[in-house]
């Protein structure tokens, strides 16, 4: 058996890095209650770069921060209108269930325990993901096969813990979880050589990478052991909220297969002949009455970010390129498939 640094029965609580705040209640009125806020609350990560990170001047990027904006500026027609609230892993589900947020956009796997008994709804999936490791190049394993004997840093809250024992007993691997309160203990003792092996979705795995002094001594390994869904959450039982959520992302999933860009939006909304394009910009009928919005609510949503494929370029393959993978459009042979806006 390989030789790893052995941290058996050590558990690190290291205090998680963002409080809750007040608690506003469960509110069946979601929209109402952000139009009278002028404001939309919704929660990001701790930091993933790439997904949801403030840049040096404390302006959040990523695609999970910018589908907060979409849907900011389909509901207020103000893209600027959101109030980011970090959450760490295991307050995500609770931030929602209990009315903190309007909604999270935060890399959160869409599971039927989370579903069905934790008082949350998913709405649409803007990104498909999947568990992976990452080692320093030191240990020289080249797949996760190979890590028994070896202690991985993980994160509480999170799908990964499961996972993680999933992938251990189906190999017959002996693998020693080291659980963390938040993101950034689990990445810093990961990178300070605490554990052998780091495990989360691959996604988050490739923007830690980037993030790290000298990227080439990391590796992440090929396998991929789980399927993570990454969709925004709403609370359970405001299904007009939920409506809203669902359609905004899936508008801006349809805005790229019907060809729909930040920069030629007003120009197809005043001249397009294409009845998708008419009705999805609201220059024929009114689908955005249908959710209770302004006709023109995808128009300020693709207006305030682009349309799907420009969020993730512009996020994901410029900074740190992440190729669309299975993420394309189901025209290119991935999995995003929009639902038809009529
Ligand atoms: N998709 C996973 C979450 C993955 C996750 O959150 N991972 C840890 C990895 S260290 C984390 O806290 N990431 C940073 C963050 O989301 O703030 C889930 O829904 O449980």
């Amino acid at each position: 058996m390989r030789e790893f640094k052995m941290f058996k029965n050590m558990k690190y609580t290291a205090v998680a890095a963002c409080a809750l705040g007040a608690t506003s209640g469960l509110s069946a009125g979601t929209l109402d209650d952000v139009k009278a806020a002028g404001e939309l609350a919704c929660g990001v990560s701790e930091g993933v770069s790439g997904f949801s990170n403030p840049n040096s001047d404390g302006v959040w990027e990523g695609l999970d921060s910018d589908v907060c904006r979409a849907v900011a500026a389909a509901v207020l027609g103000d893209g600027d209108a959101v109030r980011f609230v970090p959450l760490a892993s295991k307050q995500k589900v609770l931030a929602v269930s209990s009315g903190q947020v309007d909604m999270t956009s935060r890399t959160t796997t869409w599971t039927m325990k989370r579903d069905s008994a934790e008082g949350v709804d998913f709405t649409a999936v803007v990104f498909y993901d999947g568990q992976g490791f990452m080692t320093s190049t030191q240990i020289g394993v080249s797949s996760a096969k190979e890590l028994d004997g070896a202690t991985v840093c993980l994160t509480t809250g999170t799908t990964t813990e499961l996972n993680l024992a999933d992938f251990a007993r189906a190999n017959n691997l002996s693998i020693e979880p080291v659980v963390f309160e938040g993101k950034r203990e689990a990445v810093e003792a990961y990178a300070s050589g605490r554990c052998d092996a780091l495990t989360t979705d691959s996604s988050q795995l490739a923007s830690f990478r980037a993030g790290f002094a000298d990227p080439s001594q990391h590796v992440v390994l090929p396998e991929i052991i789980s399927k993570e869904p990454l969709a925004p959450l709403v609370a359970h039982g405001d299904n007009q909220w939920k409506d809203i959520v669902t359609w905004v992302v899936y508008g801006l999933i349809s805005a790229e297969e019907l060809g729909v860009t930040q920069e030629n939006v007003a120009d197809m909304a005043a001249n397009s002949g294409n009845p998708s394009v008419q009705r999805m910009l609201g220059s024929s009928g009114n689908t955005g009455g249908m959710i209770g919005l302004e006709s023109d609510w995808m128009v300020n949503a693709i207006t305030a970010v682009g349309n799907y494929g420009e969020i993730y370029k512009r996020n994901l393959t410029d900074t740190l390129g992440l190729e669309r993978g299975v993420n394309a459009q189901w025209t290119d042979g991935g999995l995003l498939y929009a639902m038809p806006i009529r």
